[in-house]
């Protein structure tokens, strides 16, 4: 990995967003932080979607280990995810540019009870430069919610993210209201989200599992809506 992305990623994890942020040791002021980094990595013309896919997400995904495993608490991993918010705000401008052909409207949702989004918040931001229209509909959001967006939008595709094993049953009630409703076949269902698998999207009748956004966007090349 280039010098810079390391060092990307290395700030993500101490959380410290620009020059000011001390870092979790608390001993990192005066250097450069995401922001700095994530400008210089432009100037060496390092390309917006590897600065977010080869730096940050696995910088956040990090962040999610050292949480699990106790030795963060959840005011660090708040300071991280605002580094993935500040850094998504720089990037997703750069990942639209030039970027006029839509390859279909995309909706996307963290479902009901949940309300995790920094995964699909990087997924939108990805899914958006690679030429999808992406609707966002934010966490939280229940199936009838979402079906009806699917209905009034008539989009090709539908995105669920769900971190929460109490949570990731909510996708099979989207598909099974999509099938209620008669528009399963219309769209190509997608989802992801840490305690997802291949084996569980094939148990509800998903289109797709993707890993991370790349993922998902190589496997939706492969099917045509
Ligand atoms: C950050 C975080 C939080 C933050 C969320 C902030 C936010 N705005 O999102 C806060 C502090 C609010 C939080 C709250 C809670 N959390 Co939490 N949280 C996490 C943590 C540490 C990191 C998640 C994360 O952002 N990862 C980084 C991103 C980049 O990765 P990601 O989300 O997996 O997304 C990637 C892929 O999964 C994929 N992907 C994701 N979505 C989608 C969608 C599509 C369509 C596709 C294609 C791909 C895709 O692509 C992404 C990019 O690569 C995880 C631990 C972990 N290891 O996951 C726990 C974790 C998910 N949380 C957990 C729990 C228990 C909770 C709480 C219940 C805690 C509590 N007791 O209050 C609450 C629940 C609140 C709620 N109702 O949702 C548990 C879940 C356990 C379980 N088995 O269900 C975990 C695993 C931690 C743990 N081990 O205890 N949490």
């Amino acid at each position: 990995m280039a010098d810079i992305l390391e060092k990307i990623k290395k700030n993500v994890i101490e959380g410290r967003v620009d020059y000011e942020d001390e870092g979790f040791d608390g001993d990192m002021e005066g250097q450069p932080g995401v922001l700095e980094l994530v400008e210089k990595a432009l100037e060496e013309n390092i390309p917006p979607s590897d600065i977010l896919n080869i730096a940050i997400s696995p910088g956040m995904n990090e962040v999610g280990r050292l949480y699990e495993s106790g030795e963060y608490l959840i005011p660090d991993m708040l300071a991280s995810a605002e580094c993935v918010s500040e850094a998504t705000k720089i990037l997703e401008p750069l990942l639209l540019e030039g970027e006029n052909k839509s390859r279909g409207k995309f909706v996307i949702a963290t479902v009901e009870d949940d309300l995790h989004d920094i995964g699909k918040n990087i997924v939108t931001t990805l899914l958006r430069g690679s030429g999808f229209d992406v609707h966002d509909l934010g966490t939280g959001i229940k199936a009838d919610k979402i079906v009806d967006a699917i209905e009034k939008s008539q989009a090709k595709y539908l995105g669920l993210s769900a971190l929460l094993t109490t949570t990731m049953g909510h996708m099979e009630e989207v598909i099974d209201l999509l099938k209620d409703k008669g528009i399963r076949d219309q769209v190509i269902v997608c989802i992801g989200g840490a305690p997802i698998s291949e084996d569980f999207a094939q148990k509800i009748g998903a289109d797709l599992y993707g890993e991370d956004a790349f993922d998902a966007i190589n496997k939706l090349g492969n099917i045509t809506p």
